[in-house]
């Protein structure tokens, strides 16, 4: 039996090698860039679960560490027990230098997340927090944020509070139970916004019942578990971004 074998051929008429090269190049620029994270796949964040080292004083200038306000990370205490591992973070004061209560009312801790690339995708952060009974004066409230920024995250804390301003934010607020036994959590959607180069990530204890302006300004207030993930990859063609039109031509040659 004879078997014919079919060769399919494409023929480009009187097209260069430059022309061809030009519009590969131009197919280049306008595809989506490749994405080095996944739907869901990870937590953006690292130690979202605070199982490991210990928070940072003042503000953050790189990613990957938790900083801002004083805090602790710590095992069982006060009744309340890690929602996920061994550890969890406890809020302790609202000025960072030296570590005490303020006239503040936020305890802020915030890490920073690079996202030149998830310019356009739609994320999903959710924390959850616990606090203790306490009494009448006992502050409920927890806030989480995201916020986007341009520029250069190494610079974050040198500019800080006066810049840089974020391009935009997104928070949800959390009343807390009287329950230690129960963690609460929160959760947001939002889509990163075109121009973003970085994230911060805040979790907050908020004294919206006593502020304190010495001594203990909150009884035992607790966050675990922040995870940072992909709901919907960008769908942005972000390449030109990063390589002009004539990088890309030379690279051809
Ligand atoms: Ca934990
Ligand atoms: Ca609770
Ligand atoms: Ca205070
Ligand atoms: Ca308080």
């Amino acid at each position: 039996m004879q078997i014919l074998h079919k060769r399919h051929s494409i023929n480009i008429p009187n097209v260069s090698n430059t022309q061809l090269r030009l519009c590969f190049a131009t197919t280049l620029l306008f595809l989506p860039a490749i994405v080095p994270y996944s739907v869901g796949a990870q937590n953006l964040l690292v130690n979202g679960g605070f199982e490991s080292g210990s928070p940072q004083h003042f503000f953050p200038s790189t990613t990957g560490l938790w900083a801002t306000d004083p805090a602790l990370f710590v095992g069982n205490e006060n009744g309340v027990t890690p929602l996920e591992g061994m550890t969890m973070m406890r809020f302790l004061y609202t000025y960072p230098d030296p570590p005490e209560a303020s006239a503040a009312i936020g305890s802020d801790l915030r890490q920073l997340v690079e996202a030149t690339s998830l310019a356009g995708a739609t994320v999903r952060l959710t924390a959850s927090c616990n606090r203790v009974t306490g009494d009448s004066q006992t502050d409920t409230e927890f806030r989480l944020y995201i916020r986007a920024y341009a520029g250069d995250l190494t610079e974050f804390n040198d500019n800080f509070p006066t810049a840089p301003p974020f391009i935009a934010q997104s928070s949800v607020d959390l009343v807390s139970d009287a329950d230690p036994g129960t963690w609460e959590t929160i959760s947001l959607d939002w889509t990163i916004p075109v121009g973003t180069d970085y994230v911060s990530v805040l979790i907050s204890a908020r004294e919206n019942i006593h502020n304190d302006l010495a001594g203990v300004e909150f009884d035992g207030h607790y966050a675990d578990d922040i995870k940072l993930e992909i709901v919907a990859p960008t769908s942005v063609p972000q390449a030109s971004a990063h390589r002009s039109w004539g990088e890309i031509k030379q690279s051809f040659r």
